[in-house]
């Protein structure tokens, strides 16, 4: 079983190069939860619907998250009721939406409610919550010291606040999802996704109980830089390490895996930080990570899973 630490778009574009090259019922995806809102009395989780339309063949490429083919009526005819519509949910999105937050009603955990969805689009690779309990990505802005929840930031104000800090509401009360730690624990080969380290990563970390599942799977443990060439290829990931204090570079990423990851994959363009990651006590493999195609999301995932350079 290869298990896959996952945020959004960049992890997903690497599931579907991984389900190319092996059984997608030999993968488990462990899914950030800290984007989760709700709204308009919605359950949505953005990082395990961006995972779920990629694998289903149903995502928005332009976007990244969202259903391709959407229409907009639902959200258009309620801006011109007056109601909230800065978040923008497509006739077909707010579908999954619906079905989760009427499973939920009905008692379902939100891993249950996952694996409902996952059946109901014909995906085979296992989704995981990182927990059932609600676990909140918050932002503190450095201008003026408010705190945003995370779709606040990143949609309302198009990520352009600078941070101060960022916290997990509600991670040290919360438990690892179903099947989580023993996913961990089982697996041959474990992925940190190209996702970004701080609110992609940082939340699954932060559940207690998995940072140490994952340490002991250290020699494993194989993480894709989310940063080429001192650039974060989509959102705010650069942005972010800088504001927090972090070096702006595969290096500056690699310090923070270094942990939990013996071997770090980096960008060609990269690969004159070779020798420095190899100095953090990691292992580093060179070779293109900008998935542009499917081909090179498949090698990728070759990559990663030890069968090409
Ligand atoms: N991102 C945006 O930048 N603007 C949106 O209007 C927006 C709507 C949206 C609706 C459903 C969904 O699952 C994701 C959505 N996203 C939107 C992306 C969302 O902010 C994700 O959390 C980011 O992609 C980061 O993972």
């Amino acid at each position: 079983m290869i298990v896959t630490l996952c945020g959004g778009v960049g992890a997903a574009r690497f599931l579907a190069g991984a389900v190319q090259i092996m059984d997608p019922r030999e993968i488990t995806a462990i899914v950030n939860t800290g984007d989760d809102l709700v709204l308009h009395g919605l359950s949505i989780s953005p990082d395990l619907d961006t995972v779920s339309y990629t694998l289903a063949g149903l995502n928005n490429t332009e976007t990244g998250w969202g259903v391709t083919g959407e229409s907009w009526r639902a959200m258009q005819r309620l801006g011109d009721l007056g109601g909230d519509a800065w978040f923008a949910l497509g006739d077909l999105d707010l579908a999954t939406h619906l079905f989760r937050s009427q499973l939920l009603a009905q008692g379902l955990t939100l891993a249950e409610a996952t694996n409902a969805l996952r059946r109901a689009m014909g995906i085979e690779v296992n989704l995981l919550p990182m927990s059932n309990d609600r676990v909140a990505t918050k932002v503190t802005r450095r201008d003026t010291g408010d705190e945003l929840d995370f779709q606040d930031y990143f949609v309302r104000h198009h990520h352009e606040p600078r941070l101060r800090s960022i916290r997990f509401e509600g991670a040290e009360r919360a438990t690892p999802g179903p099947g989580v730690l023993d996913a961990l624990r089982d697996a041959t080969r474990v992925v940190i996704a190209p996702s970004n380290p701080l609110v992609s990563l940082g939340p699954i970390l932060a559940v207690p109980g998995i940072a140490e599942a994952l340490r002991a799977r250290r020699t494993e443990t194989i993480a894709i830089s989310p940063i080429v060439a001192g650039a974060a290829l989509k959102g705010p990931a650069a942005d972010m390490l800088s504001d927090l204090g972090h070096e702006v570079s595969v290096l500056g990423v690699a310090r923070l895996y270094a942990p939990y990851a013996e071997t770090f994959i980096i960008d060609a363009q990269d690969a004159h930080h070779e020798a420095g990651v190899v100095e953090l006590g990691m292992k580093c493999i060179v070779t293109n990570t900008v998935m542009e195609t499917p081909q090179i999301a498949a090698h990728l995932a070759r990559v990663a899973m030890g069968d090409a350079s």
